[in-house]
C-alpha cells in the first residue's frame, strides 16, 4: 500500500499539477475526497485549519502547497526528477500562482459562472475577502480572455523552441504553468492559435496520475493517529527563522487567498525555504504541519 495520500478533489488546478507530478514518477498513491467549500472538518482535522488544496499525508506528516509537495516528492522519489534546472523555473511559477493563475481562474468562472452554485461563490468570495458578482464575471470574459492570449503567446514562444519549459526534460515550472492552462481549457480557452503549447499540453497529459486507490477521510485520520510525526529533513537553522525561535507559537496563513485561515501551532521546525508546526488533536493525534516560506506569512501569537 502506498505511503502517499493527496487530500485532493478532482477539479482543482493545483490538484492536477501534483497528480501530474505523481504520474510522471510513475507513482501510486491513496486519493481522499474533499468538499470545494468550507467546511472542511475532516481536512482541517489534519491541518489545524490549512483548507486549500491539495494536502499531502504521509503517515502524521501533512505537507501544505504545491511547491512543498513538490519537494517532498522529489525527496521520497527522486527519478526521473521534476527538480527545476537553475535558471526561469522559480520566476516562471511565481508568475503563474501570482498573475497567471487568477486569470485562469476568472476566465473559467465567467464562462461557467451560471452553473456555480451560490454557495461556491460566496466561499471563495470569503477567500478573497472581496465580494464576487456574477454578473461582473460574465461581462469580464472577453478582455480577461485577451490578457489570457497574450500571457499564452509568451509561452508559445517559449514552447516553440524547447520540448518543456525546463528545458529537454520536465521541471517544476512545467507542472505549475500546466496545472493552470489545463483549467483554462476546461473553461474552454481555444488553445487552436497556440500549437506548441498544445503540443507541450498533450505531453504533459501523457504523463496520466500514477496509479490511484480510494482512501475515507475517517482512514486517513486513522493513519495519523497511528504514527508519530516522522523526524525533520531539513537543518532548522536559526539564522533563517527571521527572528522567530523554535517552542513559539506562531501562526501561518496564506498570502493569497487565504482570508481568516491562519493555522497555529508550536514552531518545530524552519529555514529559509519551509517551516515545520506541531499540533495535537483528538483524532489525528500528534501531526507535524509543513509549510513552505514563499507566500506565507508567518507572526508570532504573543501569550495572552
Ligand atoms: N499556493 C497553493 C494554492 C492552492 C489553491 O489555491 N488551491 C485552490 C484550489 S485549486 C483552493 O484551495 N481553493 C479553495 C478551496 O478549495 O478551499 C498551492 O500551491 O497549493
Amino acid at each position: 500500500m502506498s505511503d502517499l495520500v493527496l487530500h485532493h478533489y478532482n477539479e482543482s488546478p493545483y490538484a492536477e499539477k501534483i497528480r501530474a507530478l505523481l504520474g510522471y514518477k510513475g507513482l501510486s498513491w491513496r486519493s481522499v475526497m474533499v468538499p470545494r467549500i468550507a467546511p472542511k472538518p475532516d481536512m482541517v482535522a489534519l491541518t489545524g485549519g490549512y483548507r486549500k488544496v491539495p494536502v499531502l499525508q504521509i503517515g502524521a506528516d501533512v505537507f501544505c502547497d504545491t511547491r512543498l509537495i513538490a519537494w517532498e516528492l522529489e525527496r521520497v522519489a527522486p527519478a526521473p526528477s521534476a527538480k527545476a534546472e537553475p535558471g526561469w523555473n522559480d520566476i516562471v511559477e511565481h508568475w503563474v500562482d501570482l498573475n497567471l493563475f487568477g486569470k485562469a481562474v476568472a476566465y473559467t468562472f465567467g464562462k461557467n459562472v451560471d452553473h456555480l452554485p451560490d454557495e461556491f461563490l460566496a466561499d471563495r468570495a470569503a477567500l478573497r475577502g472581496a465580494p464576487l458578482d456574477r454578473e461582473a464575471l460574465k461581462r469580464a470574459v472577453p478582455l480577461v480572455e485577451q490578457e489570457l492570449a497574450t500571457h499564452v503567446a509568451w509561452v508559445e514562444s517559449g514552447l516553440a523552441a524547447q520540448a518543456f519549459v525546463n528545458g529537454a526534460v520536465p521541471g517544476s515550472a512545467d507542472f505549475t504553468l500546466y496545472s493552470t492552462l489545463w483549467f483554462a481549457r476546461n473553461g474552454r480557452f481555444d488553445f487552436g492559435r497556440f500549437p506548441a503549447t498544445a503540443a507541450w499540453m498533450d505531453r504533459m497529459k501523457a504523463f496520466g496520475h500514477g496509479e490511484r486507490t480510494d482512501m475515507t477521510a475517517d482512514e486517513s485520520i486513522a493513519l495519523a493517529a497511528a504514527h508519530e510525526p516522522a523526524a525533520l529533513t531539513y537543518d532548522s537553522v536559526s539564522p533563517d527563522a527571521g527572528g522567530l525561535a523554535i517552542g513559539q507559537r506562531v501562526s501561518v496563513a496564506p498570502e493569497l487567498l487565504g482570508h481568516g485561515t491562519a493555522v497555529q501551532g508550536e514552531l518545530v521546525g524552519i529555514n529559509a525555504q519551509r517551516l515545520t508546526l506541531v499540533q495535537h488533536s483528538e483524532r489525528a493525534g500528534r501531526v507535524h504541519i509543513h509549510f513552505p516560506r514563499v507566500g506565507y506569512r508567518i507572526r508570532e501569537v504573543k501569550p495572552s
